[in-house]
């Protein structure tokens, strides 16, 4: 999988990625991450990529040209028009599902907006996916492709360890995580479930699955839609 993020604030996302399991995945050649500085396509000597919004109203617009000519620069050096996504609140709400679909790409570009906006004709010729993380509002894209990145990779195959895709998901069923206990055995009085203890395994894995039911009831009973009991 290669990102390529057009953005005003590289350094923020380069940074953001290259760590832990990601950083890790990179280092391995299965993800590659390129942040295109929009402002290195401004196409004037005071690098201003952003103007008054025509209308009116407060703060400034990101130009449509260097946008577009960053987009141009990242298909013409992968040779293909890939999959555009536009990081805005005004978006579809990300989700597991997405990030599934989205995984199956080979490139995948997002364009991180700032200020009150990007010149809506140039989101009319490039971007094919708008996406929101949820119903805030931040002040800009970067986290945001950061976080679907983050979703995105763990889902192309290699990127976790055998160990680490082993892990009962949150969403994969639809349904949240069983609660986890380590050693000591009993901590500030607190005791570990005894059937943890028993080496029953068919016992623990139904006390597991009982303990997702009760917290997604619990805690997101929205994931629960069709009220399968
Ligand atoms: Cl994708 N962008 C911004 N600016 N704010 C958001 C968001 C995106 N998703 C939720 N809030």
């Amino acid at each position: 999988m290669n990102y390529h993020v057009l953005t005003l604030f590289p350094e923020m996302v380069e940074q953001g990625l290259h760590t832990s399991i990601i950083g890790r995945a990179m280092e391995q050649g299965l993800l590659s991450l390129s942040c295109v500085n929009i402002r290195d396509y401004a196409g004037n000597k005071h690098m201003k990529v952003d103007d008054y919004p025509y209308g009116g109203g407060a703060g400034m617009v990101m130009q449509a040209e260097p946008v577009y000519a960053s987009y141009q620069a990242v298909k013409e050096k992968i040779g293909y028009a890939p999959r555009v996504i536009y990081l805005t609140p005004q978006g579809g709400v990300f989700n597991q599902k997405m990030a599934q679909e989205l995984a199956q790409e080979e490139d995948l570009v997002f364009l991180c907006g700032h200020y009150e906006g990007i010149d809506e004709r140039v989101l009319e010729e490039i971007v094919t996916d708008y996406v929101s993380i949820g119903d805030y509002v931040l002040t800009g894209g970067e986290l945001p492709a950061m976080v679907m990145i983050d979703t995105i990779s763990r889902l192309v195959p290699g990127v976790l360890s055998n160990e680490e895709s082993a892990m009962t998901e949150s969403f994969s069923d639809n349904l949240l995580e069983y609660p986890q206990y380590s050693r000591p055995a009993v901590w500030r009085g607190k005791e570990v479930p005894e059937v943890l203890l028993s080496g029953h395994h068919a016992n623990i894995e139904k006390w597991r699955q009982e303990q997702s039911l009760k917290r997604t009831r619990e805690r997101r009973p929205d994931l629960l839609e069709n009220g399968e009991e």
